[in-house]
């Protein structure tokens, strides 16, 4: 399978800081046995810019031709970014993630989080008893280009009396109509069809009830998809207490951010939590990284674990083949087994498991291609 140029697909990898360089030869050693069993074409390109280490050297995350250097890119695979020993975490981010995101107009980001048999959940129910696999199975959907991240603002009379601090939150009716209707047609295409709409309109009391009417607005279309809108701070507290609740949860950008992370801790652990940052236009390339950070603290060890970097390295493949083909059954093998190593072993150290980075790599591999 190629591009309908007759060409392979053409991936940018870019592992980035910490543990992100740990997981990524994962990610590759399973998209690579994929993509060989399926026969999907594959041209991989290593990017050692967008990191701190580059930073470090040049002065910058990327260098100023980036976009060119990346001309032809089909998808992006990207680690994780930070690095706050030597650049503060805002330089690394801006500068590289969060570019990419915003020039490539990646207006959707997609983040499930799943409980898997094998798992031990955190979470219990009113009787006490832990949650099983079923229970806890959402797709939040986070804008991905606006909102509280617009970076427009600043301080004034830094260092006197009079100091103050202002940053803007910006939410346009084009981009908050695109990602309400992309989780829409998610939440359409799941059994349970349900949407929850986080927000906080009592506090917040001009952009979230914008954001409510415009949801309330898009629900017409939408007469199969149940809907219900929840203040922010009841929708974590559910979660934890309810997470059955949910089916697929649209969020704005920071509040997407936290309920990814929430979502996934939930279940045991964020180190299995893919996600995919969608220019589903696809005029601009789309970029696939694990929600996990590069967690210095862990780094240097290889006790990391990869599945997050190659479920996301599975939903690539999803959606450059757009769910067809060689593409979906690539990413149905790789989800296989994800499953059968989670339920069976072994597993890293975050789950319990004593297994480093490159067994867990190495066991998802063998059985994409068994
Ligand atoms: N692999 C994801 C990563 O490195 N995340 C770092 C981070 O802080 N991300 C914030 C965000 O996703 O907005």
């Amino acid at each position: 399978m190629t591009t309908s140029n007759g060409l392979p697909y053409q991936i940018a990898v870019i592992p980035g800081d910490g543990i992100g360089k740990e997981v990524m030869p994962e990610g590759l050693r399973v998209l690579r046995a994929a993509a060989a069993r399926f026969g999907i074409a594959l041209a991989l390109r290593e990017i050692e810019w967008a990191s701190c280490d580059w930073y470090q050297v040049h002065g910058e995350m990327m260098p100023a031709d980036w976009k060119a250097q990346l001309q032809g890119c089909d998808a992006l695979l990207f680690g994780a970014v930070g690095w706050p020993a030597t650049v503060p975490d805002h330089i690394s981010l801006w500068g590289s993630l969060l570019k990419f995101r915003r020039e490539f107009d990646q207006y959707i980001n997609l983040r499930p989080a799943r409980l898997f048999d094998g798992v031990p959940c955190p979470l219990v129910d009113r009787q006490g008893r832990p949650r099983q696999p079923g229970e806890i199975d959402m797709l939040i959907v986070r804008e991905n280009t606006e909102g509280e991240y617009t970076n427009l603002g600043g301080v004034m009379f830094a260092g006197t009396e009079r100091e103050f601090v202002i940053q803007e939150s910006v939410y346009t009716r084009i981009g908050a109509e695109r990602v309400l209707r992309y989780a829409f047609e998610q939440a359409r295409q799941r059994r349970r069809r349900h949407l929850t709409v986080a927000t906080k309109s009592n506090g917040i009391a001009i952009s979230m009830p914008w954001w409510d009417a415009l949801a309330a607005e898009v629900a017409l279309d939408y007469p199969e998809v149940t809907v219900d809108r929840q203040h922010i701070d009841i929708l974590t507290a559910r979660f934890v207490l309810q997470p059955e609740r949910f089916d697929v949860v649209v969020a704005t950008n920071l509040f997407g951010d936290i309920l990814s992370d929430l979502g996934p801790a939930c279940t045991g652990t964020i180190g299995l939590a893919p996600s995919a940052n969608l220019n589903p236009d696809r005029r601009f390339p789309s970029l696939f990284e694990p929600v996990h950070g590069s967690a210095p603290d862990i780094y240097g060890r290889n006790i990391a674990n990869p599945i997050a970097m190659i479920w996301s390295a599975a939903l690539l493949l999803d959606f450059l083949t757009r769910g067809e083909g060689a593409g979906r059954a690539a990413h149905d093998a790789i989800l296989r087994a994800i499953e059968a190593v989670l339920r069976e072993g072994p597993h890293t150290p975050d789950l319990g498991g004593d297994a480093d980075t490159t067994r867990i790599g190495q066991a998802i591999a063998e059985r994409v291609v068994a």
